[in-house]
């Protein structure tokens, strides 16, 4: 069973039974890179040997997977294909479903919890990937589920940041605790939280700079914020989500790496699915990085976050 922020997703599937449709949806254009050309790539070579696995090759580098994965996925089948043992195409994407899916599975982990008192999300990650709409599309869905929700405003590096976090809170129907620009994240994250202990609030979501001047001043500024946040929570952040931006491919991963190596990330939010071909980066994340994707941006909209199934994911790709 996958956990999610929110509880199991049978449970989110109950209520939201168009979930596989969604993603379906959402990669359709990486399916057509990926399964319409494994299908012209069958076609062509007759059966199934090694020269298909070459071609193979480019095919699911092309999608995104990274070499590395990809060497991996083709490796568990190439023993196969040399000895004829793949018989048709339906045998072919079923194996790579299988090792596709076993390496998002590989990846997973559950969220650890609050014991009690608020539940911190800690959301970090470049610019523009789509942190602070991420933030606001989470807020929706807890605030869809009847959860109580403060929006801390920790991003205080442009004034922008902070208006646009607000139009996510009014959005919503949730408050946001803000300091003026250039204010200090920490001393606003400390306020936020102290507020959300006082109203019992059920989630504080904290929205955090991209950059600083320097990658180093930016990994110190994280540091503060979470040995601040445990001033006031003791095992808070809960979560510190990274947010990725699919259309950033392979570039992105080697940015999001200098965050897992320093800002205890615990998973991933993968945005902008919808406007990509490579949705395949999902799984060279998975490997590379070792951590759950949990989360799918999928449009701009509010309701446009979907948790993340491995095996709704594989299905949609091959389907
Ligand atoms: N198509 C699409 N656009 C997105 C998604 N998530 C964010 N965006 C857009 O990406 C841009 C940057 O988002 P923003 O939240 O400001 O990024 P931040 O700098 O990380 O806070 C905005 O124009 C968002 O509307 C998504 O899942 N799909
Ligand atoms: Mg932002």
């Amino acid at each position: 069973m996958i956990q999610t922020l929110f509880g199991s997703l049978d449970e989110e599937k109950n209520k939201k039974p168009g979930l596989l449709d969604r993603m379906k949806e959402a990669v359709s254009r990486t399916r057509e890179n990926l399964s319409e050309r494994i299908d012209e790539i069958v076609a062509f070579n007759k059966e199934i040997d090694a020269n298909t696995l070459d071609d193979l090759e480019a095919t699911l580098i092309a999608a995104d997977l990274g070499t590395g994965t990809t060497q991996q996925v083709l490796e568990a089948l190439r023993e196969r294909a040399t000895h004829r043992q793949i018989g048709n195409i339906d045998e072919l994407k079923r194996l790579l479903k299988e090792q596709i899916a076993g390496i998002l599975n590989g990846a997973s982990n559950v969220p650890p919890r609050s014991v009690n008192g608020p539940e911190v999300i800690l959301v970090v990650g470049v610019n523009g990937t789509g942190k602070t709409t991420t933030i606001g599309k989470l807020a929706n869905t807890l605030r869809g589920q009847g959860k109580t929700v403060l929006l801390c405003a920790s991003d205080t590096f442009r004034a922008a940041a902070i208006e646009q976090l607000e139009v996510w809170g009014s959005r919503t129907g949730v408050e946001v605790i803000k300091t003026k620009p250039g204010g200090d994240p920490s001393a606003v994250l400390f306020d936020a939280l102290t507020a959300a202990k006082a109203r019992n609030t059920d989630y504080v979501i904290v929205d955090t700079a991209g950059r600083l001047h320097t990658k180093q001043n930016l990994m110190a500024e994280l540091e503060k914020m979470r040995r601040t946040a445990q001033k006031v929570i003791s095992d808070a952040p809960h979560e510190t989500l990274l947010v990725m931006d699919a259309t950033t491919g392979q570039n992105g991963l080697q940015q999001a790496r200098q965050f897992t190596q320093s800002a205890g990330v615990s998973g991933i939010v993968l945005t902008k699915l919808d406007g990509t071909a490579k949705g395949g980066v999902v799984v060279a994340i998975s490997r590379e990085l070792g951590l759950p994707v949990r989360y799918v941006g999928v449009g701009e909209k509010a309701g446009d976050l979907l948790p993340f199934d491995s095996q709704a994911f594989v299905d949609s790709l091959f389907a």
